[in-house]
């Protein structure tokens, strides 16, 4: 009996601390919340036009999300230079051109350089591009023997036969199906992708990647309201931009920010913090990303935060446990897209990263896009499953699992033909 009220003493207190802590998949159980006004500013005057979205809304909606959520840039680089490393007029059969481009980013005497690989439609014409990170290399994209395996640290994947944190060739091809080149290049696009840990590995140490570049003398971590790995990845973006101006096959003012995941709110990001990218996709980019933080359905802030504790600046853990406290939650994010086009996307199976918290965060920009006369999603009830709607603001769900299908592409490239590509 003893032994029995010992174990109920012991276990108790830690059942109802996991319970505490278990995910919450149930709509019920959503708490109360109004999403702030994005046509009113935090100290309450409306906006009523372009301008005022332009010059006083945006830019203190972006200031928020760089204090409080993703980190503050810490200044600018002294230099970067680009290197054609390699390249095809004959890829894919022909109906490619290859490029790898080394980009190397110089500042305080010290360089960081990751490879842009780059698939254009061999059609004598500047292309609009996909531009997204990928997470295992970008010889695991297509099984182009061609494509250059990076020598940056990776996560170890059984699956993929990476071991020791080093790529190799056992794991080229093995992300063929996250990326639908083909699809791409006969729909007129070019892809560029790039091997996201060439710019911040994805781990929890400040001593190896982008951020050292810019340390002081003696500084070994960002300060507490400087970028964490979503911000550096999204520097790295728009740093492949601006590899992108330069090259004639390309129309760079068509660049499509795109990204699965952790490299969706980067993508997200990267799309927020540089107007010249002409549109973005977040493809189930969940908590930090699209979804709405003060749903707490699925992945939460102190979850996140835990987890991931370099992703985001240490301001951000304010707000673990706490997200009603955030002035704006992530709608506020993808408004700094407009009026440029917006796609989210979310996955039935991928309840973590709370589908219908995406939807509404979408849902919720439809006003700043109508100062511009463009159409977002107007209703609150969410799209069936496999009915994608497609305006400037843009929304799917389909069947399956967190990933990036074939499905998903299809719809992305109709899309981007009508809203970004330009007419002929
Ligand atoms: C999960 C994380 C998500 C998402 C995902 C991914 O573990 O909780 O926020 O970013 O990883 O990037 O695949």
């Amino acid at each position: 009996m003893k032994r029995i009220l010992f174990y109920i003493l012991i276990t108790y207190p830690i059942c109802m601390a996991t319970a505490q802590f278990e995910p919450n998949y149930d709509e019920t159980k959503v708490p109360k919340f109004e999403a702030s006004d994005l046509l009113t500013t935090f100290d309450g005057k409306k906006v009523n036009d372009t301008s005022g979205w332009e010059n006083t809304r945006r830019p203190e909606l972006y200031h928020f999300f760089e204090e409080q959520v993703y980190g503050k840039v810490p200044g600018k680089l002294d230099s970067l230079s680009f290197e054609v490393v390699e390249g095809s007029t004959e890829a894919l059969g022909g109906k490619a051109i290859r490029k790898q481009i080394e980009v190397d980013m110089f500042k305080n005497g010290k360089s960081l350089s990751f490879h842009i690989l780059l698939y254009l439609p061999n059609n004598g014409k500047a292309s609009p591009i996909f531009l997204g990170y990928n997470f295992y290399g970008n010889h695991t994209i297509t099984d182009d023997s061609n494509v250059i395996i990076s020598n940056a640290w990776a996560m170890d994947n059984e699956d993929f036969g990476i071991s020791d944190n080093t790529l190799t060739k056992a794991s080229r091809g093995v992300r063929t199906h996250r990326w639908a080149i083909e699809k791409i290049i006969d729909g007129g696009f070019g892809l560029a992708t790039i091997y996201y840990g060439e710019v911040d590995p994805d781990k929890n140490d400040f001593s190896d990647g982008l951020h050292r570049l810019f340390y002081e003398e003696g500084q070994t971590n960002p300060k507490a309201d400087e970028w964490g790995s979503i911000a550096a990845w999204a520097f790295g973006m728009s740093r492949a931009l601006d590899y992108l101006e330069t090259d004639s096959d390309v129309d760079a003012h068509r660049v499509i920010s795109f990204g699965h995941s952790r490299l969706g709110k980067a993508a997200l990001w990267a799309g927020a913090s540089d107007q010249r990218f002409a549109a973005v996709i977040s493809n189930n980019s969940g908590c930090g990303g699209a979804a709405l933080s003060k749903r707490k359905f699925g992945e939460t802030v102190g979850r996140i935060n835990a987890r991931f504790p370099h992703w985001f600046s240490d301001t951000f853990t304010a707000y673990n446990d706490n997200e009603e406290a955030l002035a704006i939650d992530q709608h506020g994010l993808l408004a700094q897209i407009a009026p440029r086009p917006l796609y989210v996307a979310s996955a039935e199976d991928d309840q973590w990263a709370d589908p219908r918290g995406e939807y509404l965060s979408a849902h919720y920009v439809t006003p700043v896009y109508q100062l511009y006369g463009k159409k977002g999603l107007a209703r609150t009830k969410m799209p069936q499953t496999g009915s994608p709607v497609h305006h400037t603001v843009a929304y799917h769900i389909r069947t399956g699992k967190h990933d990036v299908t074939e499905y998903d592409w299809e719809q992305y490239i109709s899309w981007a033909k009508k809203f970004v590509a330009k007419e002929e």
